[in-house]
């Protein structure tokens, strides 16, 4: 490196050591909404990149393994991802705070003492924990903007109620790009630096308009009368539990705090995140970039292994009975593995430690609903499952995933329609996808394009070399 690059890089890596030390400085005082302190933040984001990029961007990441073509490119670095990072031992950090960090640092509702996520969406986006007004500012946005086109409700209308409710939840989410302000902006020309503007504008559009989506798909498919209007006093997961009807049990709103926060985000790799990223990075607005991610939620392998969590407990009640011995649930167990079925809820791409989400819930269990049945019997296969998947010998993570507790806490209030256990996921996971879109937005991430190969090209490649 000539001296005046060198210089260049020096100056530049001060710059970008005084815009983190702003950008991670606490919320100034001043009440800022969410836009205008994304605003601040945004060139100072800019610049970091560009001087990691310029200190980091030739340097190598490891070796990929053919294998990891084919397997599903676990491990391989190959994505940003700002808002939370996942360790396999330590589970996930959001923003670099851990999950009891941010039960603790996070605004609560009055009364409350669960995180609340509109916090947790500021944080995603800022790296900061805003204050109590800033919050709720957040809530009453949020409602403004809560409506449904009506299209949009006679599309779920007309649903029928055999209709999977996460496929209902795409439609309708995919729907709403019929008003999006980016799609229309792009027509009307917008110069690509203004582009997270508008971005910003429909991913808090989608957040909204997701409990009024979610509760009229679980009252068309499960009855439960009219859907109440939404508050705009209270917060969004209070209304949330309110258009599903639960909102008389003040544990049950505390528990969607929990949830929405929990289940928000999971770094970039996980099918609905990347999924999300990768279709935005067309320059497809929130609204269709969404509607991808929740189609891959879908899957029994990623977010609807809730649903099969629950069905494979009360499958195996049915089968050996309640309060079945340790002896029965782990012959229950190896039935389901020689079987050639996965056993929901356990295992992890990542994770090689039990997920901090599952202690976060079993916490939320231990606090609220230690007598439950369902939750001992989740307890009593936790002491069993992993041991049996280590003698198995296939399952590189043994232990539970946050799907192996969900389930057990809605049906413990009442909430025991399993198939639409992966629209709270969805509901959730909107937090993580959209933020990562605005940043794309705001930092003009490429669209996404890796380099696929042919079996007979791999054999090529390598036809005459030992390593
Ligand atoms: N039960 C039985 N077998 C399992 C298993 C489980 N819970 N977890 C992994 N295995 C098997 C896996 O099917 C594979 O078998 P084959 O070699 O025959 O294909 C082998 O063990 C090695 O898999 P791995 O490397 O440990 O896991 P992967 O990274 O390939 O897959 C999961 C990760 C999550 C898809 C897998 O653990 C699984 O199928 N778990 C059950 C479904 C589940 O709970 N999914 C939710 C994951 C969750 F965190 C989320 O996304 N919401």
């Amino acid at each position: 490196m000539s001296s005046a690059a060198l210089r260049s890089a020096v100056q530049q890596s001060r710059r970008s050591a005084l815009a983190r030390s702003a950008r991670f400085a606490s919320t100034s005082a001043k009440a800022q909404t969410l836009k205008e302190r994304l605003a601040e933040l945004i060139p100072a984001e800019i610049e970091n990149v560009k001087a990691t990029r310029a200190e980091h961007g030739k340097k190598s990441f490891g070796p990929v393994l053919v294998d990891q073509l084919y397997g599903g490119m676990r491990g391989l670095p190959a994505l940003i991802w700002d808002g939370s990072v996942l360790d396999a031992d330590e589970g996930i950090r959001f923003r670099g705070k851990s999950i009891p960090e941010i039960q603790q640092a996070l605004p609560k509702a009055p009364g409350g003492s669960e995180p609340l996520p509109e916090g947790l969406f500021w944080l995603l986006l800022t790296g900061e924990i805003p204050t109590q007004e800033q919050v709720t500012a957040l809530s009453k946005d949020w409602a403004a903007r809560s409506s449904l086109p009506s299209f949009v409700e006679e599309i779920l209308d007309r649903c029928p109620p055999t209709l999977h409710p996460m496929s209902q939840f795409s439609l309708a989410v995919t729907a709403l790009n019929h008003d999006s302000a980016f799609a229309k902006a792009y027509q009307q020309g917008i110069s690509k630096k203004e582009y997270w503007q508008p971005t910003f504008e429909d991913a808090m559009d989608l957040i909204a308009k997701l409990p009024n989506i979610a509760g009229r798909i679980y009252r068309n498919v499960y009855g439960g009368g009219k859907l109440p209007a939404i508050d705009a006093d209270k917060d969004y997961s209070y209304n949330l539990a309110n258009l599903l009807g639960f909102a008389d049990k003040p544990d049950f709103v505390e528990l969607m705090r929990l949830y929405i926060t929990i289940h928000s985000d999971h770094e970039g790799g996980n099918v609905s995140a990347h999924t999300g990223k990768l279709v935005g990075s067309a320059l497809s607005d929130p609204f269709l970039a969404f509607g991808a991610s929740l189609n891959g939620l879908a899957g029994p392998l990623h977010g609807l292994a809730n649903q099969e969590v629950l069905i494979w407990l009360r499958k195996m009640q049915s089968k050996i009975g309640e309060n079945a011995s340790d002896d029965a649930v782990r012959e229950y167990v190896w039935s389901t593995l020689k079987a050639g079925q996965v056993v929901p809820g356990y295992g992890h791409a990542v994770l090689r430690k039990t997920d901090p989400r599952y202690m976060a819930q079993r916490e939320f269990a231990l606090k609220h609903l230690p007598e439950n049945p369902l939750f001992k019997l989740v307890n009593q296969v936790y002491n069993i499952v992993p041991g049996v998947l280590l003698e198995a010998g296939k399952a590189k993570n043994p232990w539970p995933n946050v799907d192996a507790h969900s389930g057990v806490l809605l049906t413990h209030y009442g909430l025991n329609q399993m198939n639409f256990y992966t629209v709270l996921f969805g509901v959730s996971r909107a937090f993580g996808v959209a933020s990562q879109l605005i940043w794309d937005r705001a930092l003009g991430a490429p669209l996404e394009r890796p380099k696929s190969y042919s079996t007979e090209a791999i054999k090529k490649i390598f036809k005459d070399k030992t390593a």
